[in-house]
């Protein structure tokens, strides 16, 4: 398997932890794209991703799958032992469900923040910027961080008992506020306590020997 990203993109991270959780990180080779170089906007990665996004997952028949929710879908039934993505079908459920409320309410506005009431990417990256949208986004992912505490104060997990993928997806929004230097409301007890907790998963330690040693 490839995985076209870079190595300290904060969605990027999310597939790293989720292969490293799968124990899975061996068989795959990763391929850089620079994101500072803009290398993601260019007509050749578009042509693996329509959306210029990393990261990118291709498998050896030449498939690509694009967008983190879905690859880690794809990693975690690869062996039949899903261990993110749930088994029940209420599992699976609420699972999806959180992750998209992580993205939506959190993650993904971070990165409008940076995108657009920051220098973002760098001028010759940042095409169009909307500082006034970027602000309001930085206010809404405070309010998703208050809407996680207070999920994380009723349980262990983000989606319930166990670890998944509605975690990293929260991991990857406190991974994104941390390099834009947002930081998380002291109040907000239960998030830095799973925060915490999370930090200690060896997958994430993982990632970050390779944040540090980029591979
Ligand atoms: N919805 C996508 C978002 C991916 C994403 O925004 N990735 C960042 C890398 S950290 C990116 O490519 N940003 C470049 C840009 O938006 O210009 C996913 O879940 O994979």
């Amino acid at each position: 398997m490839k995985i076209y990203d870079w190595y300290n993109g904060p969605y990027p991270a999310r597939v790293r932890i989720a292969l490293a959780e799968k124990g899975l990180l061996p068989k795959v080779e990763f391929v850089s794209i620079d994101l500072w170089k803009g290398e993601h906007k260019q007509p050749a990665f578009l042509a693996l991703n329509y959306s210029g996004t990393l990261p990118v997952l291709q498998l050896e028949d030449g498939t690509l799958i694009a967008e983190c929710t879905a690859i880690t879908q794809y990693l975690d039934v690869l062996d039949g032992t899903p261990t993110l993505t749930g088994n029940t079908p209420a599992e699976q459920g609420l699972i999806h469900m959180m992750t998209k409320r992580a993205e939506i309410e959190f993650m993904d506005a971070v990165s409008v923040y940076f995108h657009h009431a920051t220098p973002g990417l760098g001028p010759q990256v940042e095409l169009y910027q909307n500082a006034e949208w970027g602000q309001r986004m930085r206010d809404k992912a405070l309010r998703g961080m208050r809407y996680f505490d207070a999920v994380l104060k009723t349980r262990p997990y983000v989606a319930g008992d166990e670890f998944s993928m509605a975690d990293i997806a929260v991991l990857g929004g406190m991974i994104f506020a941390a390099l834009v230097e947002l930081p998380v409301p002291a109040e907000c007890e239960a998030l830095h306590a799973w925060h915490a907790r999370v930090n200690e998963r060896a997958s994430v330690q993982a990632w970050r020997a390779m944040v540090a040693q980029p591979r």
